[in-house]
């Protein structure tokens, strides 16, 4: 049966490419993003697959995200899928010299723009007794590097807060996924670099990465198991990736 999939994020990366997953298996969508044109290109090439919502959403603009969502066509306003999938990372300067407007972006949208939309969401799901968040969280909420700091952080938030929720959903059909990416290529390095193309390509160089058709065909999976399972958490890196051991200072004496 045709589901109703909410996507944040859906115009590039990962969230075009669920997009295109579920259309493929006749679900039907929302989605969501800054980049209005882009959607509508998106909606132009699924819509003869599924029926296709689409709208400008920023999701570090709270009364934004509710009148998004308040304004939903009523074959739309029953959502039984959401992916919490809109992030970024911004920089990679070490703590002491990084931009404190870049840490609070990211905080804003992967934090509480994912908060924001839950918290109109989950309402509606514990009203029917059903439905699903994925959380796109990343390896680097898990395994710090240098340069991660408030990234790493805004994801290691993602990781608990999906664990708290399925705490508070007991009881509930309701289930509850954080999905944990590492090295992939998308936008994600131009926006980190700010559209810096060198540094963005440099960090692909010589792997192969995950692509977004692997995170989307993995978050389909997820939501595609029998009812009664929960994947709670799921980590998934390229072969090319691994960690390394703890740093030591042998300098500093
Ligand atoms: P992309 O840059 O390709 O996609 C990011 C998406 O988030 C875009 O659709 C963008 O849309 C949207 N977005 C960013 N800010 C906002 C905002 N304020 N409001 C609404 N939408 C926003 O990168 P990815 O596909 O790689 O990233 C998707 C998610 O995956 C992010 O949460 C990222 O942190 C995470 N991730 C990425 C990894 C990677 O290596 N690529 C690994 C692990 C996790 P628009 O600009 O149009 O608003
Ligand atoms: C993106 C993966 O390692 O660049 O979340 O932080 S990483």
């Amino acid at each position: 049966m045709a589901k109703t999939v909410l996507i944040t994020g859906a115009s590039s990366g990962f969230g075009a490419a669920c997009a295109e997953k579920f259309a493929e298996a006749g679900h039907n969508l929302i989605l969501l993003a800054r980049r209005l044109d882009r959607l509508e290109t998106l909606q132009h090439t699924l819509q003869d697959r599924c029926q296709v919502h689409i709208d400008r959403l920023d999701v570090t603009d709270s009364s934004a995200v509710s009148d998004v969502l308040n304004r939903l066509p009523s074959a739309f306003k029953n959502i039984d899928i959401l992916i919490n999938n809109a992030g970024l990372a911004l920089g990679l300067d070490p703590a002491h010299s990084a931009s404190l407007e870049d840490w609070e972006t990211m905080v804003n949208t992967n934090i509480l723009g994912l908060l924001r939309v839950t918290h109109q969401i989950l309402p509606g799901m514990v009203a029917k007794d059903s439905g699903h968040i994925v959380n796109i969280g990343s390896t680097a909420g898990s395994w710090p590097y240098p340069g991660g700091n408030v990234y790493g952080a805004t994801k290691s938030f993602v990781q608990t807060f999906s664990r708290q929720l399925r705490a508070d959903l007991l009881g509930k059909h309701i289930r509850v996924s954080n999905i944990d990416p590492g090295l992939a290529e998308t936008e994600f390095s131009q926006v980190r670099f700010k559209n810096d193309r060198e540094q963005a390509t440099g960090v692909y160089k010589g792997t192969q990465p995950l692509t977004a058709k692997d995170i989307a065909e993995i978050v389909f999976w997820v939501t595609s198991v029998p009812p009664h399972i929960n994947i709670n958490a799921l980590e998934v890196m390229p072969v090319c990736q691994a960690w390394g051991p703890l740093s030591v200072d042998r300098e500093m004496g």
